[in-house]
């Protein structure tokens, strides 16, 4: 009994009418802004938190939290109720907020209470792409929640002593911190990866500490994304390479300043060398070199680098795109100090609505790694369509080992919209992706099962039907954008829309549909094998690589992405390459045509407002379906006429 700490917490009995409220709808009551009341007086720990929320929210009689040393060390909890009575336990306090959080879902969505449960990963990341003026890097939905501005007290969070304004921001920060604690999101990057390095100014690491005093009870950690020449640019020195003494000890001074205010910050992000990132390569240093010099500084107070492997165009230009990370990555494998993390996009080219996993997962065998997901939908139709990405996510899993990741990282796609992601169904892309963060053995359905009942009804008319909808909406996007392994041939900088004939003499190859696609007269698509093409097949383990290496063994879904297929070769089905095609792009606006069909029926389940705004959307998305498929049908057919 010693090692328990015993929380007697006398909670009122909710009446029947906020029942409603509070109890169903966790989520939405997340989204409606400015409705939940946060009381924080002084709130410093995961135990106050866990409380005020079960007092909110949990409609038994008491509830007791409880420290137990024995349980596993991490963030997991166990949840018991025996006679109205509920028992939450955990290891760490941060245990004691996530169990809260589950036994209300639970509650609300009237499942059984008891359970128990472990994050499958430690690191649960968010990534901001947020830019210190307020705009966000492929933001659909407004500006950036954090308002810098309007940081102006930094010494307290206690509300009454804040000007209106920061008080007001400190309201949304909170409501932020909640959802994410209520999907067990326990970190998140402020500032987008292009960093500037006024972000490490002395002035912006008070108002981060501000940010982190905010979020801390939620037990988000706060990294920042750092610019590698920061010491030129804001420490004013001649150089940034890693091996120079006087720019580790620059970095060691601003890290212990960071340290100073922030005694739980949790690291570095770096994009290096990258789309004219500056990095060590400036300097004729690997990236090992560069990580491990921010790795040594960071280490004394237990600060992580995170490292993107992100690169293409620095050492191995010219090289096909989706092998340069290995390229470049590999030599360095078992050279990164313990506390430097490898984080890597799901799929080797860039965030596109279908790619083969990322073979950089199998290649790094003694350095830790992250998967860095995208759930701002730069590719996927952006907040203007509706597509739910658990299923892609899953895809990715099952090539790849939740037990090789200490981590995942999604590239958020939350903004100062009212419902904060643009599209209200965008929201169930944050959800998944802290739930599968936690726990990637969830099904994709059982995830937009929950969410559907917590954000909008439980009438299982309404649940089964938006269900199906939203299971088969990944799918046809991919169907009615770039089927069969097509890829990247998106518009120009924007990415929304088509542009298959995009060739820009002034823009890196790399950058170009027509590049990515290859089609001619004989076919079309990316030689990519090491007989006749780039050889990138080679990079996947087996049977992976024979698999893919083998245009009659090739999953068709990734056909294009690894052969130049004839316009007359004979698919599974027994159609033409191209007349597979058409059927696909064709099959992906009939899609979008039920779900514009499906939304109309549901109007009796949903509020007017939300109704008519996702139904504007939905409008929308079959218009751009159908530019998809019209502009890339008509745009292979003057390859594809003689041939087809
Ligand atoms: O996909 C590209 C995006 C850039 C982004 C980059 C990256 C933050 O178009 O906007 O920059 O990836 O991931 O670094």
């Amino acid at each position: 009994m010693t090692n328990k700490i015993f929380i007697f917490m006398a909670l009122f009995l909710c009446a029947v009418t906020s029942r409603a409220e509070d109890g169903s709808s966790l989520w939405l009551r997340w989204q409606n802004v400015g409705k939940a009341k946060i009381e924080l007086k002084g709130v410093q720990d995961g135990v106050a938190v866990a409380r005020k929320e079960l007092s909110a929210g949990y409609c038994g009689k008491s509830a007791v939290l409880r420290i137990d040393k024995a349980m596993a060390d991490d963030d997991g909890f166990a949840i018991e109720e025996r006679d109205g009575r509920l028992t939450i336990t955990a290891r760490r306090t941060s245990g004691l907020i996530y169990g809260a959080y589950e036994a209300l879902r639970r509650q609300a969505l009237g499942m059984p209470l008891d359970m128990e449960s472990h994050p499958r990963f430690a690191i649960r990341m968010l990534n901001h792409w947020d830019n210190l003026d307020g705009s966000i890097e492929r933001g659909y939905a407004g500006n950036s929640v954090w308002k810098w501005e309007q940081m102006t007290n930094t010494s307290t969070t206690d509300r009454r002593r804040l000007p209106a304004a920061q008080a007001a921001l400190m309201d949304r920060i909170i409501q932020y911190a909640r959802a994410n604690a209520s999907v067990g999101i326990n970190a998140t990057v402020l500032n987008n990866v292009n960093a500037s390095p006024q972000m490490l100014s002395s002035a912006y690491i008070n108002k981060v500490r501000w940010m982190a005093d905010v979020l801390r009870p939620y037990n988000i950690r706060v990294y920042l994304s750092v610019n590698f020449a920061t010491p030129m640019k804001l420490g004013g020195l001649a150089t940034a390479d890693p091996l120079d003494p006087q720019v580790g000890e620059w970095w060691r001074t601003k890290v212990a300043e960071i340290y100073r205010v922030i005694p739980d910050f949790g690291g570095f992000l770096v994009k290096a060398n990258s789309e004219g990132q500056p990095g060590p390569g400036d300097y004729g240093r690997s990236h090992a070199e560069g990580a491990n010099m921010l790795a040594e500084a960071l280490d004394p107070f237990g600060g992580k680098v995170v490292w993107r492997s992100f690169v293409y165009g620095a050492n191995h230009k010219g090289e096909d795109r989706v092998k340069q990370a290995v390229s470049e990555f590999e030599p360095c494998d078992g050279k990164f100090r313990s506390n430097v993390i490898l984080q890597s996009k799901n799929g080797p080219l860039d965030f596109q609505p279908r790619e083969p996993y990322a073979p950089i997962f199998d290649r790094m065998k003694r350095t830790p790694q992250m998967a860095e997901l995208q759930i701002t939908q730069e590719y996927l139709g952006h907040s203007r369509h509706l597509v739910y990405l658990a299923p892609m996510w899953k895809e990715f899993f099952s090539f790849v080992s939740p037990d090789r990741l200490q981590g995942v990282a999604g590239v958020t796609n939350i903004g100062d919209d009212t419902n904060w992601c643009g599209h209200h169904f965008a929201q169930a892309n944050w959800y998944a992706f802290g739930r599968l963060a936690w726990n990637p053995e969830l099904t994709s359905e059982e995830i937009a099962r929950e969410w559907l009942r917590l954000t909008f009804s439980s009438d299982a008319a309404f649940v089964d039907t938006m269900t199906d909808v939203m299971m088969r909406s990944r799918e046809a996007c991919v169907d009615y954008m770039m089927p069969l392994g097509l890829h990247h041939i998106f518009k120009f900088d924007h990415h929304y829309g088509p542009e298959p004939d995009g060739f820009k003499a002034e823009y890196p190859l790399e950058w170009c549909p027509v590049y990515y696609h290859r089609a001619d007269s004989v076919g079309v698509g990316f030689d990519r094998t090491v007989a006749t093409g780039s050889g990138a097949t080679r990079q996947y383990r087996e049977p992976y690589a024979s698999q893919y290496e083998n245009i009659k063994t090739c999953p068709e879904e990734y056909l294009l992405w690894f052969h130049h297929v004839a316009w007359n070769h004979r698919m599974k089905s027994g159609l033409t390459l191209w007349q597979e095609l058409c059927r696909h792009y064709q099959h992906g606006v009939d899609e979008v045509d039920r779900m514009v069909m499906t939304w109309r029926r549901m109007r009796p389940y949903v509020d007017d407002r939300r109704w008519q705004e996702v139904d504007d959307r939905l409008a929308h998305q079959a218009e751009n379906a159908r530019e998809w498929r019209d502009v890339c049908l008509g745009y292979f057919e003057g390859f594809a006429r003689k041939n087809k």
